[in-house]
């Protein structure tokens, strides 16, 4: 029993998620660090899964509670968290009404037809497409989809971009430190350092939280995928700080405990750099690991170049996390045609 089992969770994943070695990964990188990943990617049925359930697990208990018949969310338009709020609603019986804002220039004709955007609309969320750039803050337009839903007669419930600044927000990812030690304790060693894609900021955040109890707060190594990183940094501390003291962890969380590299998010936020392809490329041509050039081809990049850098000691057992976004590579057919 830990604090944590006194929240309610509504499940939506399938339970802890595999981890899994990658040797032909480890043995492109040198063989010196040993590179695992943990699946959070295939961890639901749920519209083909990710992050975002794990931490919605915390968040429909809530929902329910407040009598709400219609959640409201907010994303880009190849968002992944807006698929799985979509997913989520279906699954619970509720409505979804969903900004989806023009975070991203792309060069595909079918950007906002294909991949998360079809799924979401497919699952029967009332998702519109807004003008506004990239901001990972409380946003105008999600109050005014508040308040349309109010006025037509609906009853709304409010999830902020990527969930991060709810209450409960970032507790999944308090659970999934649980897990790992799990894991750990089975496969009879403990990683060194986990790396992670870090936007909105409640994934880390929860992990900062969870791994603080061991240590290892600052071996959660965040990979800004933002563009904006100073906000996100800003975004991560105050979340996991008002996550402490909700799960009375009894430790402060100071910016020792946020480690945040913004080497990797250029040339901006959904954009992939060359090197950020070369990354996607090697993880699928090595593991048939699928990453996607927004989120997670940018934390691979990262952790195979810290790798080559010698950023991890050699010796070291390295644990990506893997959050899911696959979808959205159907919004960038043109720049993959060649492979
Ligand atoms: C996202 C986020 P955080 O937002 O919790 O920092 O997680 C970053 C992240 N990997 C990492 C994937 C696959 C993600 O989808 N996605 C957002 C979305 O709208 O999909 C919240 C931005």
């Amino acid at each position: 029993m830990t604090i944590l089992d006194t929240f309610e969770r509504y499940p939506l994943t399938f339970g802890p998620t595999p981890i899994e070695y990658l040797p032909r990964l480890t043995q492109a990188l040198g063989g010196n660090v040993e590179i695992y990943a943990k699946r959070e990617d295939c961890n639901s049925g749920l519209a083909l899964g990710g992050n975002k359930l794990r931490k919605l697990e915390y968040i429909v208990p809530d929902a329910i509670a407040s009598g709400a018949d219609t959640l409201v969310s907010i994303g880009g338009v190849q968002s992944n968290h807006t698929r799985l709020v979509a997913a989520t609603a279906a699954k619970i019986g509720m409505k979804c009404r969903l900004v989806q804002e023009s975070w991203v220039p792309h060069e595909d004709a079918v950007y906002d037809r294909v991949g998360n955007i079809l799924m979401t609309r497919i699952m029967g969320a009332d998702s519109r497409i807004v003008d506004d750039g990239f901001d990972i803050g409380i946003r105008q337009s999600w109050e005014d989809a508040m308040q349309d839903v109010r006025d037509n007669g609906g009853i709304p419930y409010g999830i902020p971009a990527g969930a991060s600044q709810h209450k409960y927000g970032c507790l999944g990812y308090v659970a999934f430190a649980d897990e790992v030690r799990k894991q750990e304790e089975e496969l009879g060693f403990k990683f060194d350092y986990i790396v992670v894609c870090v936007v909105t900021g409640s994934t880390q955040g929860g992990m900062i939280v969870g791994f603080k109890t061991d240590g290892r707060a600052n071996r959660v190594i965040g990979i800004d995928a933002s563009g904006t990183v100073e906000q996100t940094r800003a975004q991560v501390k105050d979340i996991a700080q008002k996550t402490a003291k909700l799960i009375k962890l009894g430790y402060e969380i100071t910016d020792d405990d946020i480690h945040i590299n913004p080497d990797y998010a250029y040339p901006a936020y959904g954009v992939p750099s060359h090197e950020t392809n070369e990354a996607i490329r090697l993880g699928a041509q090595t593991e048939a690991m699928i990453t996607d050039p927004v989120y997670e081809g940018k934390s691979l990049q990262g952790m195979i170049d810290l790798t080559r850098k010698g950023f991890f000691a050699d010796g070291s057992k390295v644990l990506y996390v893997h959050l899911g976004g696959a979808p959205a590579l159907n919004g960038y057919s043109y720049t993959y045609r060649n492979g």
